[in-house]
């Protein structure tokens, strides 16, 4: 297990990479490179931000939001372009050291909260909340302003200004696109650059659909065991795989997470682990918990159970963390909590490691 470390990079993420290094066991980022969907990532960019997250000590073999472009998932004729842009990105990034590439194929919404900073009342800190019939109120439209209204300044991802400034026209794109169509423009995309990743030693990692079902009515195809099933046999390959998101999937308590880890961690298609609780409010209703299991409602040892068991050697990170001790940080994405998530989710595993065996 490799403990990882979202960043969005010096420009834009106001936690120093020295802070990063100084949590207990912290390995290397899941790093970003802030570009939009669909473009050829310049090498030289790319080589910038791995020295300098080399130079503070930490390893850069896991990139996150090479996203896929629009027009790739609504299988437009402008795909193969784009589709050529991401081939040249992922042997660019192959060259450099990464060996997973976390991305997703949700149309338009990477992620939705309908709060980004719920105050938990236990204890006044407060964290991302979804509540459906808060959305029921609000249009897409909406929903964006208002995300975009509190995330303090911050860009999120998947809600770049670029993106969203198209979106009505893309909501209109979608209707008439349903769950098969999605997923033969996905087979698409997958025939083109899995190939590619097993020559270069790459591999791509699915995001789940966050909440785990479908919203707006747009087609949504990566929210339980059975979707994923469908996703890994689009393309068969130890380069096709899933990034694991407990908190992502287990938004729906109908997924069994540590089950779903076993089952695609013994058919080696985990690429990558997000680790995070989540608590249940009723339903289509959440908020994001503290990582301790007693917290929320995912049973995190058993959690780490499951990777220990069938995919030790996978990337982990914290994820979402509350805000707390008066951090003034991206919603999510502050330091404190996800430092106490990642000594939390180190501290199960080398109990493992102990009672069971070094991995
Ligand atoms: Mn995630």
């Amino acid at each position: 297990m490799k403990m990882t470390f979202r960043w969005y990079g010096s420009h834009s993420d106001p936690i120093p990479l020295k802070y990063v290094k100084q949590i207990p066991g912290m390995t290397g980022l899941m790093g970003l490179l802030d570009k939009p969907a669909g473009v050829d990532w310049p090498e030289e960019e790319f080589v910038a931000l791995k020295n300098e997250v080399n130079a503070a000590g930490l390893e850069l073999e896991v990139i996150e939001s090479v996203n896929v472009h629009e027009d790739i998932k609504m299988g437009l004729p402008s795909r193969d372009e784009y589709i050529a842009n991401y081939i040249s990105t992922i042997r660019m990034l192959a060259r450099n050291g990464v060996k997973v590439i976390v991305y997703n194929f949700m149309p338009i919404f990477d992620w939705l909260r309908t709060d980004l900073a719920r105050v938990i009342p236990e204890d006044g800190s407060n964290s991302l909340y979804f509540d459906e019939k808060d959305l029921g109120e609000m249009g897409p439209l909406e929903i964006v302003r208002k995300t975009a209204e509190d995330s303090h300044g911050f860009t999120l991802p998947g809600w770049e200004p670029e993106r969203l400034a198209l979106l009505e026209t893309t909501l209109r794109q979608y209707e008439g696109i349903g769950p098969d169509d999605l997923r033969r423009h996905y087979k698409y995309f997958l025939d083109a650059v899995i190939p590619v990743c097993e020559e270069v030693g790459v591999r791509m990692a699915c995001h789940p659909d966050d909440p785990a079902w479908p919203i707006f009515g747009l087609p949504r195809i990566a929210h339980s065991q059975e979707d994923y099933d469908k996703i890994v046999a689009l393309h068969d390959s130890p380069a096709n795989t899933v990034c694991l998101c407990t908190g992502s999937l287990g938004s729906n308590p109908e997924n069994d997470i540590p089950a779903i880890i076993r089952h695609f961690g013994i058919m080696n298609r985990i690429g990558a682990m997000h680790v995070r609780n989540v608590k249940y409010l009723g339903h289509h209703h959440f908020r994001e918990a503290a990582h301790l299991s007693s917290t929320g409602d995912l049973d995190m040892f058993a959690i780490m159970e499951a990777i220990y068991d069938t995919c030790p050697d996978t990337y982990v990170r914290p994820d979402h963390g509350r805000m707390i001790w008066d951090e003034q940080g991206r919603p999510g994405y502050g330091l404190y909590d996800r430092a106490l998530g990642a000594a939390y989710l180190n501290g199960l595993w080398e109990a493992l490691c102990k009672t069971r065996g070094a991995k």
